[in-house]
């Protein structure tokens, strides 16, 4: 039904082989189906509720999937945005609004149940939070056990508390998300926990059904597709399932992929504008969307490939630029997300003033995270409530004031 492909030298390996890249070469792996054959019913499709399982003939797990009900997120017009920057056909799909409150969910319900496929009893992932939230609500739901790396002192409040209540063992190392990585990678090669970071293949085909669900909502192909790119898997997920669709005939082109990234972390954008056959890391990332504070990303060779062969670009904003967007979101749009999510519809605007989308595009800003991830950035920026006498005439008083 499917197999493993390395994505540079095409060899390729079994289903059941617990790999993150391949053997030969060291590259990535990605999930490669048999699309011919499959009997891929679209009309079914149409029937089931909007879900990452809507589309399961195209996704690994033969198991009853490990599910918290994941995916069906609201894809929302941004029209007072839109019109103000020059992009009227403007949408967000609120990834915010997932059982955890991340896209990582898609891609943990079917990582979880992959583990649980191939035999696994735990399961372990680095993270700039997110991932780890979900990881380790998707291990509680499993029945086994998670150990979450952090990057100290770098990881969003809501995210911790999260890791934290699931259940799972967190460590913050001190050092960043590039290293914790490195670390649990080699800690799963020699002790057997299951690694969910996206260098695992099978995780990015849950989240390539963000692009699936976004096509089914808005009833034909946008003709640009925008992401925040912190270790660059989402962007290539989406892509990779893309390819799929247009292979089964459900597309006949593909949008062009964007990715946006924080200009104190921004290694692709790099890459893209300098034409470089790869990137070259950020030994010292920062942003205050620490979400996407990451240097190394480790799907960049995927990342490229799907901005380059879909006639994408990729932008960087600044931090300012990032907080200024997820003000308007919350007050102009009522969408509360993270600070790496705005980063997405930060960039539209960014590239929009730059003269390189048009404005008749039909652009969809996937946003990433939620509101309630990262408190203490939201409260930095407002002022904080005023306390009163608690009487009509303080109230009044103070209302006047304002
Ligand atoms: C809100 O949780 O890497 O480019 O360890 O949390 O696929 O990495 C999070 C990434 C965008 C970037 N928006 O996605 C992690 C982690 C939010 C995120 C990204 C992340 P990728």
């Amino acid at each position: 039904m499917y197999r493993l492909v390395c994505v540079e030298c095409g060899e390729s390996f079994p289903p059941d082989e617990i790999l993150y890249q391949c053997t030969r070469c060291g590259h990535l792996l990605a999930v490669e189906y048999d699309l011919e054959t499959i009997d891929v019913d679209l009309a079914a499709w149409k029937r089931r509720p909007l879900s990452v399982w809507r589309y399961r003939e195209i996704l690994p797990v033969s198991i009853e999937p490990v599910s918290l009900q994941e995916g069906g997120t609201p894809l929302y017009h941004l029209s007072r945005i839109g019109e103000e920057i020059g992009v009227p056909h403007l949408y967000a799909k609120h990834e915010g609004m997932n059982p955890t409150g991340s896209f990582k969910d898609r891609g943990m319900t079917v990582g979880v149940s992959m583990a649980l496929q191939l035999g696994r009893t735990s399961v372990a992932c680095a993270s700039t939070g997110n991932t780890s939230a979900s990881l380790a609500a998707y291990a509680a739901k499993a029945g086994i056990p998670a150990v979450v790396l952090l990057p100290a002192g770098k990881v969003a409040l809501g995210k911790v508390a999260q890791a934290l209540m699931h259940g799972a063992r967190v460590l913050s190392i001190r050092g960043n998300f590039d290293k914790a990585l490195e670390m649990v990678h080699e800690l799963c090669l020699s002790h057997g926990l299951y690694l969910l970071n996206s260098v695992n293949p099978f995780r990015l085909e849950g989240q390539k059904t963000i692009g699936f669900e976004a096509l089914d909502q808005l009833g034909e192909v946008p003709d640009r597709m925008v992401l925040p790119v912190g270790n660059a898997g989402n962007i290539s997920a989406v892509y990779k399932g893309f390819t799929e669709l247009m292979t089964l005939g459900r597309m006949d082109r593909i949008p062009m992929m964007t990715g946006i990234q924080a200009s104190g972390s921004s290694p692709v954008v790099r890459a893209i504008h300098e034409g470089l056959p790869e990137v070259i890391p950020d030994a010292n990332p920062e942003t205050v969307a620490t979400a996407i504070r990451i240097g190394a990303p480790v799907n960049a060779e995927k990342a490229l490939a799907a901005i380059r062969k879909t006639g994408g670009t990729a932008e960087s904003v600044t931090d300012g630029e990032i907080l200024s967007m997820q003000r308007d979101l919350a007050r102009k749009e009522g969408i509360g997300v993270e600070p790496a999510s705005a980063a997405s519809v930060a960039g539209v605007k960014r590239l929009r003033d730059m003269g390189a989308i048009d404005r008749d595009e039909k652009i969809v800003c996937v946003v990433t995270g939620h509101l309630l991830k990262d408190p203490e950035t939201v409260i930095r920026q407002c002022e904080p409530p005023l306390e009163i006498d608690a009487d009509l005439p303080s109230l009044l008083s103070a209302l006047q004031r304002s």
